[in-house]
């Protein structure tokens, strides 16, 4: 498949299109590269909803009764489970329960894990062309699935315009140890495994820890108590979803969020330019002939705009 026929499919909503989409943005290549930055500008209507808590809380249950629910609601609904350390068990695991639950063929879910092998900064980018791409293909809702330990995950939050934090009773004290960085981006806050003692106390520490920060006028985040492995619960949560995303669109924060959302679209495209000008450069003498211009002494910064000037005369590009 070529890039075109690839990128009209994705447009046209073909899964195959989809899938092979997803699997260019994950490899974290060029292609896949321009082919979210080409997509952007078809992206922006899809609900961005991230779920991120520690690892067993439940989060992964929670989206897949999520999903059940959405579909419901007559929601189109794509799921991405992000994550580094295990790539495709837990994709594998829900893509399976979603199958079991609902008809083999319903075309208005799809699920994939993203195993981007790489560094953080790759996988957060691969996150984000992954939602880009589901967003363009046309799905409605996108529920995007981390473990909610490292800068990556914090990151990747970012894209999302609702975030859900997973938490489960059990962890006792463990609720103090939350970082503070998730405890902020959190809209909407889940005490799932609400079956097991001691879900009240895990309620009211972490109402403790809210109430902390609240302003007038701002999104107070609500606290759910679920049982996702039994769909107990759902419904409120869906319900949230749905206030803060009028809250979102209320104070015109939806537009903010795409705004920044171009903005990062920017910034990894100079990027890639400084490294394609970095490489075609090393191609040629040039390469050594600068370097050694800069031995003689010669101001590095006008000899890079050189370099910036000849990779511009070498790769004309239109509109
Ligand atoms: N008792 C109880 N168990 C639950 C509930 N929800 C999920 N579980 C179980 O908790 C375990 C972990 O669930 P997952 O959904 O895989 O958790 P996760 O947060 O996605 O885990 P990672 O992706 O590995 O971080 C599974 O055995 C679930 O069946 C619940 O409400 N109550
Ligand atoms: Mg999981």
């Amino acid at each position: 498949m070529d890039a075109q026929t690839l990128y009209d499919g994705i447009l046209a909503g073909n899964r195959r299109a989809v899938a092979r989409g997803l699997t260019w943005i994950d490899e974290g290549g060029v292609r896949g590269k321009d082919l979210a930055h080409r997509l952007f500008a078809h992206a922006g209507k899809a609900r961005v909803i991230g779920i991120t808590g520690a690892p067993g809380v439940g989060k992964s249950t929670l989206v897949n009764a999520l999903a059940i629910n959405l579909r419901r609601r007559q929601n189109t609904v794509g799921i991405l489970a992000v994550d580094p350390s295990s790539p495709f068990s837990g994709g594998a695991i829900l893509g399976d329960r979603i199958r079991m639950q609902e008809s083999v063929d319903d075309q208005g879910v799809y699920m994939r894990s993203l195993a981007s092998r790489g560094h953080v900064g790759g996988l957060s980018r691969a996150a984000f062309g992954a939602i880009t791409l589901l967003d363009a293909a046309g799905f409605g809702t996108i529920l995007v699935e981390t473990v909610g330990a490292g800068q990556a995950e914090v990151e990747i939050m970012r894209y999302a315009q609702t975030v859900m934090v997973v938490l489960a009773p059990g962890l006792g004290d463990d609720i103090q140890a939350i970082k503070a960085g998730i405890l902020e981006i959190g809209n909407v806050f889940i005490v799932n495994k609400s079956d097991r003692e001691g879900a009240d106390m895990t309620v009211r520490s972490l109402r403790g820890l809210l109430s902390l920060t609240p302003e007038s006028g701002e999104w107070s985040p609500p606290i759910i108590k679920t049982e996702a492995d039994r769909s107990v619960g759902i419904d409120r949560v869906v319900d949230s979803i749905e206030q803060h995303q009028s809250y979102l669109r209320q104070h015109n924060l939806l537009n903010d969020l795409r705004y920044r959302q171009a903005e990062n679209v920017l910034e990894q495209s100079l990027d890639d330019v400084r490294k394609e000008v970095e490489m075609l450069s090393r191609r040629e003498s040039l390469w050594k002939d600068t370097v050694e211009e800069i031995l003689r002494g010669k101001d590095p910064s006008l000899y890079a705009r050189k370099l910036f000037a000849n990779w511009l005369n070498a790769t004309p590009r239109g509109e």
